[in-house]
């Protein structure tokens, strides 16, 4: 039996990572000896390194945690890791910025690239890639709910901001953009607006969350083009997929219905052979929005 600081000079994990994984995932069971301490097996261990291999290579913790360990060496075996995604030179700094709870610091830098880099440029090699850190170093246990919420909010002041800057409206097109119902998910959604905005669309942003019956009215009063809606990566992806469908219907002769969201998600299958619209990057988007 291993005791946890021996599991984590054999996984590389640190013990406050390994404690946040048991509490919030149940992995794994571990079992413990009289006075309390945490005691590990061969298989508990090559579990654990397993999964922490995994997570490195950029898959999520909250899709990991219900595999068993052969089906993870599986995952690996099969190259399934993900590529890693290019990092800006922001990227870094933006993050120990917030590691040390230096909002104004990371207001002041975010706002720098914002001014700096091209609408699709920034959203793409920035903001996507900060967050999705934040998500995965929250998972670690580095970093607190509080300090996502910071940057959430930050962000989308930021790209409030920003988005309402630009005069729009020059094309003749109108897009409106929002998130399905119960998805509080805002940053993506708000990038595709920002880079809408900055492309001399009319591009209404309704807030997140609305359910398919508003986004149709709105949709209808607006004459609008196309409603774009952005999928966050969702524990309940088929929901999604059906709401997306049935808000495909109601759309038919109003608005065109583009969406957005993780190459992963069902949504890219479930719409293949459809008029329905489907994205996983931004630069796709923006090429789309002046092909279309
Ligand atoms: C910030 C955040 C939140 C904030 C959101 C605040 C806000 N105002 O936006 C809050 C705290 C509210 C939140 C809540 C929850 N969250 Co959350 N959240 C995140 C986090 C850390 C960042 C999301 C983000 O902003 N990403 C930035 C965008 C730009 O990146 P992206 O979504 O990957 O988008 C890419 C593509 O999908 C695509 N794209 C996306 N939308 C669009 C749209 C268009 C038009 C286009 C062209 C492209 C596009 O382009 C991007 C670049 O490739 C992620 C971590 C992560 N990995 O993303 C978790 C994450 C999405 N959340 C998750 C979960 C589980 C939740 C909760 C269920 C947690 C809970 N138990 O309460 C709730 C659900 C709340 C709800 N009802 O919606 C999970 C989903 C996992 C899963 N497979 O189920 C994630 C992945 C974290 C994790 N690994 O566990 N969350």
């Amino acid at each position: 039996m291993y005791s946890i600081s021996a599991v984590c000079r054999l996984t590389g994990l640190n013990s406050s990572t390994i404690r946040t994984w048991e509490r919030r995932y149940g992995i794994p069971e571990v079992a413990r000896a009289g006075n309390g301490r945490r005691l590990y097996t061969e298989d508990q261990v090559q579990y654990l390194k397993a999964v922490a291999d995994l997570v490195a290579q950029g898959h999520a913790i909250s899709d990991i945690a219900g595999l068993t360990l052969p089906q993870i060496q599986d995952a690996m075996a099969k190259g399934e890791a993900r590529e890693a995604e290019p990092r800006s030179p922001y990227h870094e700094r933006l993050i120990e910025l917030l590691r040390r709870n230096d909002v104004i610091g990371f207001r002041r830098l975010l706002s720098d690239a914002i001014a700096f880099l091209a609408p699709c440029e920034v959203v793409g090699t920035v903001i996507g890639p900060v967050m999705r850190e934040i998500g995965v170093r929250w998972e670690r246990g580095e970093l607190s709910i509080f300090q996502e919420h910071m940057a959430t909010a930050v962000t989308r002041q930021l790209l409030l901001t920003a988005a309402g800057s630009w005069r729009g409206a020059q094309s003749g097109r109108r897009l409106v953009f929002t998130t399905l119902e119960g998805d509080q998910h805002e940053i993506g959604i708000l990038c595709a607006w920002y880079i809408t905005s900055a492309s001399n669309f009319d591009a209404v942003y309704l807030g997140p969350s609305l359910p398919n019956a508003e986004i149709a009215q709105a949709a209808k009063l607006f004459k609008a083009d196309a409603v774009v809606i952005s999928v966050a990566s969702s524990e309940r992806p088929q929901q999604q997929v059906k709401a997306i469908e049935r808000l495909h219907k109601m759309l038919k002769g109003t608005a065109a219905l583009w969406v957005g969201g993780p190459m992963h998600h069902p949504l890219h299958q479930a719409v293949a052979g459809t008029d329905v619209v489907a994205f996983d990057r931004f630069d796709g988007f923006q090429r789309y929005l002046f092909r279309a």
